[in-house]
């Protein structure tokens, strides 16, 4: 009987348990850059005995090409490597572990964000029907995607290697390992999905085609760092910004395929819509979970499965019972610094507040109270 509290070995990651913080962008990052704020938050939430036994970062971007949203952090530059260090050592003071999330935002993007005031970058020119964040006069808002241009076919080769160079920029920076965001309608996940992506090219038409990014990223990357460092990130039913195929079992069950020949530290799956209803369904049929894990484990893959979406306690129980090893928690660790201790104890819990998710400081960040001392 696994259980939420006890050591799970992901790949070469040592875990002191099953306890997962999700990765969670905050928009709290200016210019890029991590700082004495976020290195307090991700402290907070560290201890493997009152917290997570793994953080996974906000998502970073990997360029400046790569960013999406406001005041969301990076890891392409010397100086931001610098001020991530700060970070990665103090959750290894409290004895915790943390990975980096890599992310290219593809389409969702604003050309305010993009270098040189330019279109955001995209499998296709086809705007997604999405928002994104901009900071106006110190205030959130949300503002609709640009319209983006096509990559051409000989600029894939740099953004993968931007992916691998964040890799090793984030094992400079002392992160335990990284997680490929594939996930959410970015861009990887516009390449997979037929509905985003209408190239003629190696990149476009068939599955195999489609998957050929997130294969070539994935392989750089563990190519780089070590495959026992790497894990991913996938949403194979999600429709946040604008994700939409037909036929997500064939191309999921066709990529964790791939994902099973490389001996990664784990895979991580959204169940359903992202932050909303676990049971979502695109296509035809109800996507079968336990069919992408089988077609994983028949290609050999033996990395740790993390599942995310909507975990409670009781639901948490069930899912490691059934075929889960590792159990990421959202919302839950931005109001419970201490999720760790209240899960074991099975609550009470502080509730989140919406309001200050995205942007602003130390309210709604790191003020959220821990359960009193036992003595
Ligand atoms: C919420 C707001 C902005 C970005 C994701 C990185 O959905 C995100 C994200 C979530 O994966």
């Amino acid at each position: 009987m696994k259980n939420l509290f006890e050591p799970c070995q992901a790949g070469a990651l040592q875990l002191a348990s099953r306890i997962v913080m999700a990765p969670l962008t905050r928009n709290r990052a200016p210019n890029a850059m991590p700082n004495a704020l976020m290195a307090e938050y991700y402290a907070q939430r560290a201890n493997p005995a009152t917290g997570a036994g793994l953080i996974i970062t906000e998502a970073t971007a990997i360029s400046h090409q790569g960013q999406g949203y406001a005041d969301v952090p990076g890891i392409w530059s010397t100086e931001q490597v610098n001020a991530w260090q700060a970070i990665t050592q103090g959750v290894h003071a409290k004895g915790g572990k943390i990975v980096m999330q890599l992310w290219h935002v593809g389409r969702i993007s604003h050309t305010s964000l993009q270098p040189g005031g330019q279109a955001p970058v995209a499998p296709s020119a086809i705007t997604a029907k999405s928002k994104t964040v901009l900071i106006v006069d110190g205030v959130p808002s949300f503002v609709p995607t640009s319209e983006p241009r096509a990559l051409r076919l000989d600029e894939l080769p740099g953004i993968v290697d931007d992916y691998r160079k964040a890799a090793r920029n984030a094992i400079a920076a002392g992160f335990d390992g990284v997680e490929v965001h594939a996930a959410n309608g970015y861009l990887i996940d516009q390449f997979l999905r037929a509905d985003s992506n209408h190239r003629t090219d190696a990149y476009g038409g068939n599955i195999e085609n489609r998957a050929r990014l997130l294969k070539e990223v994935m392989s750089a990357v563990c190519e780089e760092i070590g495959a026992g460092r790497c894990g991913i990130r996938i949403s194979p039913v999600t429709p946040a910004n604008d994700a939409s195929d037909a036929a997500p079992q064939a191309l999921f069950e066709h990529v964790t395929q791939f994902l099973g020949t490389l001996a990664l530290a784990y895979v991580h799956v959204i169940e359903g819509s992202t932050g909303a209803a676990r049971d979502y369904q695109q296509g035809d049929h109800a996507f079968d979970y336990k069919a992408m894990k089988a077609a994983y484990q028949k290609a050999g893959g033996k990395g740790a499965w993390m599942l995310n979406n909507g975990y409670e306690r009781d639901l948490a129980d069930q899912a490691l019972q059934a075929d889960a090893d590792l159990i990421a928690f959202g919302k839950s660790f931005i109001a419970n610094p201490d999720l760790g201790a209240r899960l074991k104890q099975n609550g009470p819990y502080n509730t989140p507040d919406r309001a200050t998710f995205y942007g602003g400081k130390e309210a709604g960040y790191t003020d959220y109270p821990t359960l009193p001392k036992a003595h």
